[in-house]
């Protein structure tokens, strides 16, 4: 069995729909601290998971001895800088009690996703490396920094095949963000086909390393069903879509929507996270070791975000 813990975030809950379809309903548990707020069609099998509750974690991993296990719960950029000591404890215990219950009960791969975020001030900003100077300031940066260091301790020291990727912003449609500083990029398009105009918490020239949601579960999957041998980071792999900035988006949607306006707003505090981040990221490692490849450019994810959302 599969656990996906984390299962009704934005990642979540389209990575159980993926998993599900490769490998059977039964065979994948949707865990999280909430119910899905929709009812799944497939009502696929699901358990409340509170990673920071021992007992709790200890029930299910002894209910399903789960031969791989994807950890998503975690509390984003944004969000944690409302509320930094929750945002360690829950992405840094979380993240040591299931490496510590994986280890136990011999789980064979455990995936982790680290983030862009992961990176800092003074890290290169264009075609950032996969090996750079990382001095992340957002509490959820320094727990996937730290998230990363320990992932790679546990494969080194103990042989667990964990294996993560640092996501750039993930755009989709299914289901709601969690409170990051790339939703900008996921509420223009309600607010474009809803209301024609959308104000932006970003300037105009932020320019961010963007992904679309079917690339970033394609590319999960497969750093997941690569040989354990191809694998050569074991930290976290840069991971790249396409980079674009507020401006560049709206002119890819003024295509379908001639009069989108968009308005800017000044000092909102997700401006300086956006800043603290780099523009584009060079993702040669995954392409070398595992052949990653994205598929959705601005033009297609913007058509493929507005055809999805009229329905
Ligand atoms: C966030 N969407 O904004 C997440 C992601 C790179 C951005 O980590 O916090």
């Amino acid at each position: 069995t599969i656990l996906v813990i984390g299962a009704n975030g934005q990642i979540g809950t389209e990575l159980v729909n993926h998993l599900r379809q490769v490998y059977g309903s039964s065979q994948v548990i949707a865990c999280d601290i909430r119910r899905p707020d929709y009812d799944i069609k497939d009502a696929g099998p699901f358990e409340f998971v509170n990673v920071l509750d021992k007992e709790n974690l200890k029930t299910i991993y002894q209910k399903y001895k789960p031969s791989q296990v994807y950890l998503l719960a975690a509390i984003l950029s944004a969000t944690g800088e409302q509320n930094p000591k929750l945002a360690w404890d829950l992405n840094m215990n979380g993240l040591l009690n299931v490496l510590d219950f994986c280890l136990e009960y011999k789980t064979h791969k455990v995936y982790w996703p680290s983030s862009i975020a992961a990176f800092g001030p003074n890290s290169p900003k264009a075609d950032t490396p996969q090996f750079c100077t990382m001095d992340p300031n957002t509490v959820y940066g320094i727990s996937k920094l730290a998230g990363e260091r320990w992932c790679e301790y546990y494969h080194q020291k103990h042989g667990l095949d964990i294996r993560s990727l640092r996501y750039p912003g993930l755009i989709s449609w299914k289901a709601a963000p969690g409170g990051g500083t790339t939703d900008y990029a996921i509420h223009i398009f309600h607010d474009a086909l809803k209301k024609g105009t959308y104000t932006s918490f970003l300037s105009a020239s932020t320019e961010l390393p963007m992904m679309y949601m079917d690339d970033a579960i394609r590319g999960t999957i497969e750093l997941m069903e690569a040989p354990a041998e191809n694998i050569n980071v074991r930290s976290s792999y840069n991971f790249a879509g396409t980079s674009f900035n507020p401006e560049q988006l709206a002119e890819e949607i003024r295509k379908h929507i001639p009069d989108f306006k968009l308005a800017y707003l000044e000092n909102d505090p997700r401006q300086a996270i956006a800043d603290s981040w780099p523009r584009s990221i060079d993702d040669s490692a995954a392409q070398t070791d595992w052949k990653w490849k994205p598929e959705f450019s601005l033009a297609i994810m913007t058509e493929s975000m507005l055809t999805n959302l009229k329905k």
